[in-house]
């Protein structure tokens, strides 16, 4: 394609779960399409998340497209909890069917996407020498991705003789640790899943833990034939129940209410919930997240747990939960985290206490004690939802940046549209409940929303679509009034950009549930897309 301009209806940036069903989507209205996508091929974060251990915390069955019923009958899960490679291939699998790959272009970065005020057209650059033009530019690109890592800002990272990786950014040749010494900084999701995994070949494991978080067991396990029948069997009453659920998980709301239940009782429903595994395990109580004594007595159980796992109690001690209510960072499920701290190889350090003060050409060093390593491995998240789209050239009407536009915190009207930006659409955009929800069920939404909102403005012969500046300032103080107060006020997170220094303490996401929120986006359809002024 390189030095001429094609010309498209649509181009769509990225192809993990939003920009597969995008693609079709668009191309099922009849659009000229074409998706640019930097990996190799689909999958999105489940193409750069290749870090050992890389899992799924939702279960595989609802963990998936709903909108197929060919794809949820012909495709098959192997296990509860699905591992990268298998969501890879299934993102793949769902390209190959749906015959969306002659549409896609790998390897290719966008780089830029300019709007052309006069011709009502976006001019879209790659790294890889594309040039193309479009009416519309969907982004699909996720709020946690490959292009907005965020490296911790310890000093003397360049100094590191050794080799330096980030969890988002895995090599797809994959990493020789056999006897190495490796070290691990961060313990969220992803530290807690590949801890175990690299435990297995690693000659020595140290893991620098800054904060320790509250972790559930997974209890992952294969899929029998008659489980897989089961789901097959009853997609129309899951699907009704996770998109009636405010997470798009089909899940019964929790039933229980701690101060009628009683300690006993308690202890013996969470025990049970224990061994069922799963992020059911902290909804057994409706109030755990309202009521402090039913947040402190779960707290409890899991810091009991960890003392009866790890043998050691220093180490025991660093790993236990502390220092903010539960809930207030994301939960994380574990597959032997805590047993691995019992081999003796594998050992935590407290950089809470005692933080890391550099690194240096051997190593990390924590006070003046240097650990000596052979590999580092920073799983120290994302500079989330914002950071994806700053690390792109997006520019506007008038010249105006999407980058600055987004420097001062998250904006966009309905988590999906930005103004000053006409024909560009985000799906889990800014101010998008989407990170807090299960995936896919909120991508399915946006795209099916976004769809239908093209739909109409060619049906319409409207040519610039974009939100009124007041319906996006009022969506973005909705989004931050919604965090004030929550319990996510009560704990620095990735959710209020304070894991990325300099950034805003600003809320992230949109925090009033999947089901009001899809109630609000189809309101603003409905009134002929309120909001949002419509040139012809
Ligand atoms: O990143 P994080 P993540 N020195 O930001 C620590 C999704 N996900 O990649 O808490 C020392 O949560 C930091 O410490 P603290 C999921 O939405 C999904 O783990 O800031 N430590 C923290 O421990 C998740 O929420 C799945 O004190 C430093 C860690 O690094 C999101 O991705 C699986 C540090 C970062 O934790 C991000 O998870 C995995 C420093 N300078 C992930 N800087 C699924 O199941 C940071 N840290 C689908």
């Amino acid at each position: 394609m390189t030095g001429k301009t094609e010309q498209f209806d649509t181009i769509v940036i990225g192809a993990g779960f939003s920009g597969i069903y995008m693609l079709y989507k668009l191309r099922e209205q009849g659009l000229k399409c074409r998706l640019f996508e930097a990996g190799e091929g689909p999958g999105g974060a489940w193409y750069w998340n290749r870090y050992p251990g890389a899992r799924c915390d939702s279960e595989s069955y609802f963990y998936c497209f709903s909108f197929s019923p060919e794809v949820l009958q012909e495709w098959t899960w192997s296990e509860r909890f699905p591992a990268q490679p298998e969501i890879e291939q299934y993102l793949n699998f769902v390209t190959d069917r749906l015959d969306l790959r002659r549409d896609m272009t790998f390897n290719a970065r966008v780089t830029s996407a300019v709007y052309d005020e006069a011709a009502k057209r976006w001019n879209v650059e790659t790294n890889a020498g594309d040039k193309v033009s479009a009416r519309y530019v969907v982004t699909a690109i996720g709020g946690l991705t490959s292009t907005a890592t965020n490296l911790p800002n310890i000093p003397g990272i360049e100094d590191f003789k050794g080799q330096f990786l980030h969890t988002g950014h895995w090599p797809k040749e994959g990493v020789d640790l056999i006897g190495k010494r490796v070290g691990v900084i961060g313990t969220g999701s992803t530290g807690i899943q590949a801890v175990p995994v690299i435990a297995e070949t690693a000659g020595d494991l140290t893991v620098f833990q800054r904060t320790p978080a509250y972790i559930m067991p997974a209890k992952n396990a294969p899929l029998s034939e008659e489980q897989t029948a089961a789901y097959k069997a009853n997609y129309d009453a899951i699907w009704a129940k996770a998109k009636a659920h405010r997470g798009g998980q089909p899940y019964d709301p929790p039933a229980h209410d701690f101060d009628e239940t009683g300690p006993e009782k308690a202890r013996e429903l969470y025990e049970e919930s224990w061994e069922e595994g799963g992020l059911r395990v902290v909804q057994v109580f409706k109030d755990v997240y309202t009521n402090r004594a039913s947040g402190e007595f779960v707290e409890n159980f899991f810091r009991e747990k960890v003392r009866s796992i790890v043998k050691d109690p220093e180490a025991a001690a660093i790993l236990e939960p502390k220092g903010y209510p539960i809930g207030a960072k994301r939960i994380a499920l574990d597959s032997r985290y805590y047993e691995t701290f019992n081999l003796p190889h594998v050992h935590v350090v407290d950089v809470k206490a005692n933080p890391i003060t550099r690194i240096s050409e051997n190593g990390i060093v924590v006070g003046d004690k240097e650990y000596p390593l052979d590999i580092i491995v920073s799983a120290t998240g994302f500079d989330a939802v914002t950071g994806p789209f700053r690390a792109m050239n997006i520019i506007g009407k008038g010249g105006v940046s999407l980058a600055q536009r987004l420097e001062d915190g998250p904006r966009a009207y309905l988590g999906m549209a930005f103004a000053h930006f006409p024909n560009l659409l985000a799906i889990s955009g800014p101010c998008n409940p989407a990170l807090s929800t299960n995936v896919p069920v909120s991508i399915e939404h946006d795209v099916e929303w976004i769809a239908d909102a093209i739909a109409y403005c060619e049906a319409e012969g409207i040519t610039a679509f974009e939100p009124e500046e007041a319906a996006e300032d009022d969506w973005v103080e909705g989004t931050q009034k919604m965090a004030e107060g929550s319990l996510f006020d009560q704990a620095d997170s990735w959710q209020y950009g304070s894991n990325v220094p300099g950034k805003p303490r600003r809320f992230l996401l949109w925090l009033g549930g999947l089901t009001e929120f899809r109630k609000r986006c189809a309101d603003v359809a409905q009134a002929g897309y309120k909001g949002f002024s419509q040139s012809r």
